[in-house]
């Protein structure tokens, strides 16, 4: 059997630490971990949810919220994260499109939209600390030992992610792609049980959920988690960590508090990914901390692919090459491979790759170039360039697509609702670079003639409706957006135009 949790409790230690606090005593050892995923399976069985369910999630990070994700695994539900950014318009169509049997919801979030979703769903409450309804009815009742069989197809997780057209489609993630993704990683990085995870990235996406806790889990080794990322905090914890992995935006932010090779000591390895993370950071890293940053390339729907060695040559701007078992083309627009070196097309194939998004065959068959997922490669909608050695450099996209800070925006769904505000003819949202997350939202409005929105006018209409992080960060009125011939707009003159970049 294939089931992700079966796999990592093969060889469970039950006496190792799990989660280590800030001055490094253990909160709680593997043989928790193990109790509580198998109370929370109870749990959720006997509210009367059977395998393959689906189960969404939109709470605060913490321990609970761990042993409920394992929970699922050895019970065999889809685990589905939100991100708890998302407001109530956001989360209608993820609960809609996933039916799930049961939302865990923090306690303070209001359930009234829920009422009027098509798919009536049941609610249970978590919150930061581990208390809420979810954790009453766990407590009273009798936990669940066996792992359900789950086979190397069936699907573990749907992570929910944008197009360019459309809504949100939930990419599904089998217990194979994770198994297979995660024991890569153990090996490519070197990952063993003295490891010590500084983990402060959020767990409703892949990278803090997937490589930042299922190689400790996989490996036994203890995890120092913090809800959130501080630069200072994370300073002050480094001494007691020895891998630490972020979004370039955590790298930029620990140079400006000054880090210093002397709070890097102890450390053995740091991961950035999720974004492009600039040469300039790269070098800057070196220089103050004597340290060099390892750059890997992953996706949603394909977790890892991609990673600079651990031993041998880091190169500066190449994201690595494909990892053990992952195979990586850079295609033309016949889907010929180009020459090393020449952009093309990223294709990516390998047990890592996906199954497919969620009662969504239309767009799973675009997505790869073949109609059975296993045998057809997927198409990232990057591009990149192969050099002679393998490594592999992400030159751009050919999506239109922003990344904030590490998390994606598509311009699609906030010109849509840019679009609906009285005054407004048409929009166009771009990413400018910006200093502290990479590239950040910016919308160019062409305003109707009686037109009298501002800027704070637009931004705060668009903060009530949707998560922080897509809202633009500025908004410039022009009297009309470029055009190509074909009537296409030219976000590309849009962006020369509103740079040099915006520093606040
Ligand atoms: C928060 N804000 C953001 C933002 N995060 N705006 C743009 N981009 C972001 N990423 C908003 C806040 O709501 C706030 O709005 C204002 O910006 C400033 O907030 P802040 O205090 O500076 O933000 P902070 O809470 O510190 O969060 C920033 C961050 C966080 C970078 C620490 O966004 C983060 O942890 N990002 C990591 C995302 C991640 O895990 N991505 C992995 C995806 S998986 P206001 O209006 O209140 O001022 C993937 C695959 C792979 O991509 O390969 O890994
Ligand atoms: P997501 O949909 O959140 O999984 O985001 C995946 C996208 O993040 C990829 O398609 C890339 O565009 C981008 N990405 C991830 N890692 C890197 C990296 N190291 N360098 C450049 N882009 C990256």
């Amino acid at each position: 059997m294939t089931n992700l949790y079966h796999v990592f409790s093969e060889h469970l230690k039950a006496e190792n630490p799990l989660f280590l606090n800030r001055d490094q005593q253990c909160e709680a050892t593997y043989g928790a971990l193990d109790s509580r995923s198998a109370q929370y399976a109870g749990a959720l069985l006997k509210a009367g949810l059977e395998p393959g369910d689906r189960v969404a999630v939109q709470i605060e990070k913490s321990y609970e919220n761990i042993y409920l994700y394992c929970g699922c695994l050895r019970a065999g539900l889809i685990y589905l994260p939100l991100n708890t950014a998302y407001q109530a318009s956001e989360l209608s169509h993820f609960i809609n499109d996933a039916k799930p049997k049961l939302f865990v919801i923090d306690p303070a979030a209001s359930t009234a939209h829920l009422d009027q979703l098509d798919h009536q769903v049941q609610t249970l409450t978590l919150d930061q600390e581990g208390f809420g309804s979810l954790r009453d009815w766990v407590d009273a009742s009798p936990a669940h030992q066996e792992i359900f069989p789950s086979q190397n197809h069936d699907v573990a997780v749907i992570v929910y992610t944008s197009g360019t057209t459309g809504l949100p489609k939930g990419a599904m993630i089998s217990h194979g792609n994770l198994v297979s993704n995660v024991r890569t990683l153990r090996s490519a990085w070197g990952w063993t049980e003295h490891d010590v995870m500084l983990h402060t990235l959020p767990i409703f996406h892949v990278h803090g959920l997937f490589v930042g806790l299922h190689l400790p889990l996989l490996s036994n080794s203890p995890v120092i988690l913090m809800a959130s990322f501080n630069a200072d905090s994370v300073i002050k914890a480094l001494p007691h960590a020895t891998v630490f992995m972020g979004v370039p935006t955590y790298y930029t932010r620990l140079l400006s508090s000054g880090i210093s090779p002397k709070d890097c000591a102890n450390m053995r390895l740091f991961t950035s990914g999720s974004a492009p993370l600039l040469s300039q950071t790269f070098t800057d890293w070196e220089q103050a901390t004597g340290t060099t940053i390892l750059e890997r390339y992953g996706m949603t729907e394909t977790g890892m692919n991609t990673s600079n060695p651990l031993e041998g040559q880091r190169k500066k701007g190449t994201v690595g090459p494909p990892l053990p078992g992952v195979e990586c083309r850079a295609v033309d627009a016949s889907g010929m491979d180009v020459a090393p070196g020449e952009t093309g097309d990223l294709w990516v194939r390998g047990e890592n790759v996906f199954h497919g998004y969620w009662q969504n065959a239309e767009k799973t068959a675009e997505s790869f170039t073949d109609q059975d997922p296993v045998h057809g490669f997927f198409k990232t909608g990057d591009l990149a360039s192969i050099d002679p050695e393998g490594y592999v450099t992400i030159v751009g996209r050919n999506k239109d697509l922003i990344i904030s800070g590490g998390l994606n925006v598509y311009p699609k769904e906030i010109e849509l609702l840019i679009d609906q505000l009285d005054g407004v003819l048409e929009s166009a949202v771009i990413g400018l670079p910006h200093p502290d997350f990479g590239e950040s939202v910016c919308a160019v409005i062409v305003p109707t003639r009686e037109n009298d929105r501002s800027e704070d006018d637009i931004i705060s209409l668009l903060k009530a409706d949707i998560a922080n992080f897509k809202v633009p960060k500025h908004v410039f009125f022009i009297p009309e957006l470029p055009r190509n011939t074909m009537g296409k707009v030219q976000k590309n003159e849009l962006r020369t135009r509103f740079s040099p970049p915006i520093t606040s």
